[in-house]
């Protein structure tokens, strides 16, 4: 990889500036730009992300709408480089892209207190809302199908027939608990079909640590990480964060026994959801609440097992079993959800 230092001639960033990485992302390299001002600096994956003009393009988009409609909500501001370009692309082929750093803010790995589920869900909410009314034609898919139950399912089966027979060994049990699970694909495809569901902007990838909170009021400041800032639907963004708060571990948490649904997270992420897309939601969209958080657990163990059989090609690991681990966990983890959400 070209060192992030020599990008930065490529923009207009004055010197002089220290570079340390940072972030916990499976895709991208990130990097904190310290200087006069602060910068966060990415090499963005080119691998994931065949089309990263779409990224800039979606992005761009949403911040114009934003700039004119509602002029007071922070939406992370790209720098463009010295051709005016919001990618820079390095002789190796790879994007690299600047933000300006959003100061006095912190990120959580994991959700500690009924308040910060309350406002992660809140901030990703609000995202969804100031964006409506933006003709969701205009954004363009990032990644084709991304939360396509149907789509990853086939995806899971075809890395199955091609993995090689000790991997499918190794893999056994989480594999035929991951075949149990496979009711929630029709439950899905039933949804769709009956058109219940609106497409709106979501985010995508609703993590909690891609909420800044403000430093000291500890309130939601800002979504962040919009590389799939695209057309989507509501249970994407919400099922993600019923994913990645309630349980009080991570999906690289190899112990099961410590994951959990936690139900007071779980009531504090619905509400700090609501609080700002409750208006907005028709009553056969809320009626698609509790299959939100199963079908994203679904989805992302589907998506762990499917990387493990094809031999780790897609996210960032430091062991070779990592992908699997993330698999039994969320699998472990749905089954809490399944009896906890109705
Ligand atoms: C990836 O690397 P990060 O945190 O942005 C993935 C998400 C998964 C997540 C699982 C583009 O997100 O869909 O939920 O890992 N993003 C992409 O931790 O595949
Ligand atoms: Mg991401």
């Amino acid at each position: 990889m070209i060192a992030p230092d020599k990008i930065i001639p490529y923009f207009n960033i004055d010197e002089p500036f220290e570079i340390t990485p940072i972030g916990s992302g499976h895709i991208h390299h990130t990097f904190k730009v310290s200087g006069q001002k602060n910068f966060v600096l990415q090499r963005v994956n080119k691998n994931v992300f065949t089309q990263p003009e779409i990224i800039a393009h979606n992005n761009r988009i949403a911040f114009e709408f934003l700039k004119k409609n509602h002029p007071g909500f922070l939406f992370p501001k790209t720098i463009p480089d010295k051709n005016g370009n919001d990618l820079f692309y390095d002789h190796q082929g790879f994007p690299w892209r600047i933000y300006e750093m959003i100061e006095n803010s912190f990120t959580l790995d994991g959700v500690l207190h009924e308040e910060d589920a309350y406002q992660a869900a809140k901030g990703f909410a609000s995202l969804t809302k100031n964006l409506h009314g933006l003709d969701v034609l205009l954004l363009k898919p990032t990644i084709d199908r991304f939360h396509d139950l149907t789509w990853r399912y086939e995806q899971f089966e075809e890395a199955l027939r091609k993995a090689k027979p000790e991997i499918i060994t190794s893999a056994d049990t989480v594999i035929q608990q991951a075949q149990s699970f496979q009711f929630l694909v029709s439950e899905y495809t039933q949804l769709i079909k009956n058109g219940s569901l609106i497409t709106r902007i979501t985010h995508n990838d609703t993590k909690v640590n891609n909420i800044l909170f403000n430093s000291i009021s500890r309130k939601a400041l800002c979504a962040i990480d919009l590389d799939t800032l695209m057309p989507g639907y509501f249970i994407y963004d919400l099922g993600d964060m019923v994913r990645t708060f309630v349980s009080p571990v991570s999906e690289d948490e190899k112990d099961l026994d410590k994951i959990q649904f936690r139900k007071n997270i779980y009531d504090a992420l619905l509400k700090g959801y609501l609080s700002e897309m409750n208006e907005l939601l028709t009553e056969a969209e809320k009626k698609s609440i509790p299959f939100a958080g199963k079908m994203m657990t679904y989805i992302i163990a589907l998506r762990f097992l499917a990387d493990y059989l094809r031999g780790n090609t897609y996210y960032h690991i430091t062991y070779t079993e990592q992908n699997l681990v993330r698999a039994k966990n969320q699998l472990r983890l749905l089954e809490l959800i399944q009896p906890s959400v109705g």
